[in-house]
Parts: C-alpha cells; structure tokens; sequence
C-alpha cells in the first residue's frame, strides 16, 4: 500500500517519509513541472482561483485564436500589461532553488506552463516553454519570430509583410508545437522523480506529464497551498508556498546534513 502524507509546514517541520526521502536522494534523472502558482510570490497573478485572472477577465476573449482575430487590439492590450508587470517581477526562491538543482542531476530539465521567462532569468538552462514566451511574438500570417526585450509600444504590433503579430503563446484550442510537447514527454518518461510546482494541474497536455513520470515507476512530489487535480496521483503533496519550501525541500535532498543544523524550520524541534 502506498503511504499518502501531505506535509506540515509553515512553523512547523516539514516530515518527508524516510523511503520517499530516500528514492528522492537516489534519483539521477528528474524533471520541475510548474505553473502559475510559481511566480505568485514573484507578484504574477495566477489564473484560477481566489483573484486569479480568470476571475476579472474573460479567457475566451483573451486567450483564444478567435478572441483574438475578434479583437486583437484587446488581447494586446492584455499582454502589453502582463509584460509591463512581469518586467518588473523578479524571480523568487523556488525558482532560484530550481535553477540550482540543474547540476545535482544526470538529467534535469524544467518543464513549464509559463510564459514569464522566471527560470531563465533565475538561471535554470534547460527549459521547455509549453505555452510559449510573452517576450516573443511571431506574424500570424509567415510565422516570423520576433525576440521582445521590453513590453511592446505600438498595439496591435504588425509584421514587415503587413499581417498582424500575434504573442507566441499556446491559446487554449491550439496545439503545443509538436518537437516541444515531446522533449517534454520525453524528460518526463525518463524521470526518476518529476516535482510538481504551483499548478493547478487541470489544462491538458500539460496535465498529464506527471503520469508519463508514474508510468515509468518515478516519483511525483507536489508542491502547491491547496489539494489540486494531481493530489490523488501524487507520492507526496506538499501544502505551502512554494517559495519557502523548495528550498527547504531541495536542502532535506541535496544537502541533509547541512538542513540538519542549521535550518530554522528543523530548528525549532
Ligand atoms: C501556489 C502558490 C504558491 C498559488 N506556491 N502554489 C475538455 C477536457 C480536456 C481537455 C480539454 C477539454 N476542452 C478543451 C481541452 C483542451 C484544453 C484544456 O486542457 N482545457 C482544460 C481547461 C479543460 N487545452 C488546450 O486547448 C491546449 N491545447 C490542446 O489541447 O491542443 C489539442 C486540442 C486542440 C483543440 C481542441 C482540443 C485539444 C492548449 C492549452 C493552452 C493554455 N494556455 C494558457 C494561456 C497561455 C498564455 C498566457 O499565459 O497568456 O496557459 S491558459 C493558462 O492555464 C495558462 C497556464 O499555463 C495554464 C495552466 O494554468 P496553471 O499554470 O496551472 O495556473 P492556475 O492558475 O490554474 O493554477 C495555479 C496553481 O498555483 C493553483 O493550484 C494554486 O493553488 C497554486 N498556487 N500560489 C505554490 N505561492
């Protein structure tokens, strides 16, 4: 029979059972899914949930080929505001933990939901980007990519050919490009363990990465404040931010002695 034990965290000690806490330090081969609940302590809003974007705006109007070609100078707008405030986010401690778990593996590769460029400015090299990037867009029409330093000025942006740029971002109804969702599948069959960060775990394919991970006899740890979709599945859900504990997770893995002395948390035993 599995052992299913949410952890106690906040004030209090994070437990991991000893035979999960062994496979994780064991693991050669792993894998971070994340999500929006990732860069929430970096100020980005997530979308579902309590004050979540989908709560003030409607996705259909925004995140959807046809609310686009309805009105692109809209959705531009959207994005133009996302950029300016993810422009002035900074990565936060789980992704700077994340960026620094990269060496400690054979394997390692970030898989993520998200389109804020966090894990690269954190320092994490392999990336998989499902949904895209906010600071890239592309012609609806050729398909020429244009790299974004800074939030676009002139809405709706348009193409040398004259046709209308677009964010090169996954909308809802379209497809993943294809060499992207299977390097993901790929590193997700092939991990020993797939951490699970700040997703509410319910947007397909995406979702389904950590099965591929449990198919292959790997490990899958969340981290999340809430139960999500993936609770039921997971070997471990960890409730609390993310934020504060990947690092205290990634310390009790990497570095058990050092977590042992001087980590507040084990601490305060
Ligand atoms: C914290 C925290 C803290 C907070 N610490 N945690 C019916 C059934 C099944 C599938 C479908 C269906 N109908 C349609 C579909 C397919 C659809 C889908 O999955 N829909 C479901 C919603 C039902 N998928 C697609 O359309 C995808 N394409 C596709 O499937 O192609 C084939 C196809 C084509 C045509 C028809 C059918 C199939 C494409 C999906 C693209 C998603 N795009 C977006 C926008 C991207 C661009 C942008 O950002 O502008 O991607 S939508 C949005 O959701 C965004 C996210 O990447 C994605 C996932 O959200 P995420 O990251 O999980 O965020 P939240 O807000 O949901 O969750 C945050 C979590 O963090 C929560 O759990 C919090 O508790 C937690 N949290 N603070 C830790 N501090």
């Amino acid at each position: 029979m599995r052992l299913k034990m949410p952890c106690i965290t906040g004030s209090d000690r994070l437990s991991i059972p000893e035979g999960i806490l062994d496979k994780l330090r064991r693991a050669r081969r792993a894998s971070v899914l994340t999500g929006a609940g990732i860069s929430a302590e970096s100020g980005i809003p997530t979308f579902r949930g309590a004050g979540g974007i989908w709560e003030k705006y409607d996705f259909t109007k925004l995140a959807t080929p046809e609310g686009f070609k309805e009105d692109p100078r809209l959705v531009w707008e959207w994005y133009q505001l996302r950029q300016r405030e993810m422009k002035k986010a900074k990565p936060n401690p789980a992704h700077e933990t994340i960026a620094g778990m990269e060496d400690h593996f054979d394997e390692f590769a970030v898989l993520t939901q998200n389109i804020d460029g966090m894990h690269r400015r954190a320092g994490s090299r392999k990336i998989i980007e499902l949904h895209g990037n906010i600071w890239r867009m592309r012609c609806s029409r050729d398909g020429t990519v244009i790299d974004l330093g800074d939030p676009v000025e002139e809405i709706p942006p348009v193409c040398q050919c004259g046709s209308l740029m677009r964010p090169d971002v996954v909308w809802f109804g379209e497809q993943l490009p294809h060499d992207v969702l299977d390097s993901a599948s790929q590193a997700a069959s092939r991990s020993d363990v797939m951490f699970v960060v700040g997703t509410s775990a319910v947007v397909y394919p995406a979702a389904a990465l950590p099965i591929l991970t449990k198919n292959r006899g790997g490990l899958v740890i969340e981290v999340n404040i809430e139960k999500t979709e993936l609770s039921a599945y997971a070997d471990l859900s960890l409730f609390g931010r993310a934020g504060e504990l990947m690092p205290v997770l990634w310390s009790l893995i990497a570095q058990p002695e050092r977590f042992m002395t001087e980590h507040p948390i084990i601490a305060k035993r």
